[in-house]
């Protein structure tokens, strides 16, 4: 007897479309074919798209973010945001506070999650610095013990690394099959430039885009994907918002460099001119690198649809706009450098991509299995999720292509007070979403328990296995 049978809908993975049931048992894709038999309990899926659960691979979540600012989003609230927006997976960033040990902070994150997510979860490291002992002791054990991703980054006093550290960080990731995610922009120029603008009295919101142009991105792109080329090892280049950035990746990976790209719904759907907002209104808007402009977004788009994109992530980073510790804490107005760096989108990512790319024509089903689930399994180790096959954690959404009504952030799940895609007409939506066999959400009401969401231990991606099922 099977416990549950997703019944008469239609199924897709990254290769395929077709018409099937799903037979779950013990948390597993155990059948797929016609007419399946009797099971305890049955989902009708007729007229809707049966996809593997979405995987969002960059996502903060109880990140400290500077005195007095609070990220909106905990575990709790991050993720129950993320089932309604159709994922049954996150990876949240670890952010040690300088000095402390790497395990310690990994403990305290897992405490933050421990028993309070409605979706499966693991963590990236973000290594505020790198030295001898780090990259020769505690990094490999680290990967040896199921967190073998880290990001770096160019930008933030306090945070960046230079290029020395980088290519040590690069080099460990080649002896061990470790993945390094880089944020590309250039923390010189941006400071040459804030400097500039506040002597200038430009203190508004829109001045964050105009301090963080194209150049500092494709500057410090060039340089990441010429540093992995040189140590000659996998890179991964986060939240990507341009065509000279996009350009960068195309020349580097026909110089034989193992680069994965990722954008975000930010750089599809927004400009800088959001930005101009109802003035201060702005501050809605504010993350790095900033939308750009409408040319940006055809150029993303032509990303996705060729493949330079392999992950499509939200970068949900989350900040409540009319608060004091959110975007309008009693700094923000002495200007934009005060304004946290971040937006919420978790929930708001795949119907996104979903209505923008699939309901438009301008990907088909299974590119939006493989952006939105299929890659960051397989790139960040996760070989039981990301598809639908036999022995699969059954980590399913079923989406409605029907059902069409705006964002409205009252009608979404997060702890911020806004969603920067406020209006913006989607159709297909998800309406059920099953974690590990579990039916979490049911014709868009929350069926499930917090706590249902376990964290996952995750292998390197060069593991032999990682295609397949353990
Ligand atoms: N980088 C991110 O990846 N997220 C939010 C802000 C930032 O700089
Ligand atoms: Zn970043
Ligand atoms: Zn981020």
């Amino acid at each position: 007897m099977l416990d549950l049978i997703i019944r008469g809908g239609t199924l897709a993975t990254a290769s395929d479309v077709f018409a099937a049931d799903l037979g779950i048992r013990d948390g597993r894709i155990v059948q797929i074919g016609e007419r399946l038999g009797a099971a305890v309990r049955e989902v009708d899926a007729s007229g809707r798209f049966v996809l593997p659960g979405g995987i969002d691979s960059h996502v903060h979540l109880s990140q400290p973010s500077g005195d007095g600012i609070v990220m909106a989003d905990d575990f709790e609230s991050g993720t129950r945001s993320a089932l309604f927006g159709g994922n049954t997976c996150v990876l949240p960033f670890c952010l040690p506070r300088k000095g402390q040990p790497l395990r310690e902070a990994l403990k305290d994150y897992h405490a933050l999650a421990e028993g309070r997510c409605y979706t499966d979860h693991s963590f990236h490291l973000i290594l505020p610095e790198v030295n001898g002992a780090m990259i020769g002791q505690d990094l490999p054990a680290l990967v040896a013990d199921g967190y073998p991703s880290f990001k770096v980054f160019m930008t933030y006093e306090g945070l960046r690394l230079n290029d020395a550290e980088i290519l040590q960080t690069l080099d460990f990731a080649r002896r061990t099959g470790a993945t390094v995610m880089v944020h590309c922009e250039n923390e010189d120029a941006i400071r040459y430039l804030v400097d500039r603008a506040e002597a200038a009295g430009d203190l508004a919101p829109r001045f964050h885009a105009s301090t963080r142009p194209v150049a500092v991105e494709r500057e410090a792109t060039h340089r990441a994907l010429s540093l992995a080329e040189i140590v000659d090892t996998r890179i991964v280049i986060v939240h990507v918002s341009n065509e000279p950035a996009i350009a960068e990746i195309r020349a580097a990976r026909a110089r034989g460099v193992n680069v994965v790209g990722e954008t975000c719904p930010q750089y599809l759907v927004l400009t800088a001119a959001d930005l101009d907002g109802l003035d201060w209104e702005g501050a809605k808007f504010v993350c790095s690198p900033p939308p750009r402009d409408t040319a940006s977004q055809v150029a993303c788009w032509n990303g996705i649809e060729t493949g330079v994109f392999d992950l499509f992530s939200s970068d949900h980073c989350p900040f409540r706009y009319d608060d004091p510790t959110g975007k309008l804490n009693p700094r923000a107005r002495e200007g934009f450098r005060h304004i946290p760096n971040g937006i919420p989108g978790v929930e708001t990512r795949l119907p996104i991509l979903f209505s923008e790319g699939v309901m438009k024509g301008r990907i088909d089903l299974q590119r939006f299995v493989a952006l939105s689930s299929t890659n960051h399994a397989k790139t960040y180790g996760l070989p039981t999720k990301g598809s639908i096959a036999v022995g699969m954690d059954a980590d399913i959404a079923i989406w409605d292509p029907n059902e069409t009504r705006p964002i409205r952030h009252a009608a979404l799940h997060d702890a911020a007070d806004y969603s920067p895609y406020e209006g913006l007409e989607i159709t297909g939506w998800p309406t059920t979403v099953i974690l590990g066999g579990t039916v979490m959400i049911e014709n868009g009401v929350l069926a499930g328990k917090m706590g249902a969401g376990r964290y996952r231990r995750r292998q390197t991606a060069a593991s032999p296995n990682r295609a397949g099922p353990v």
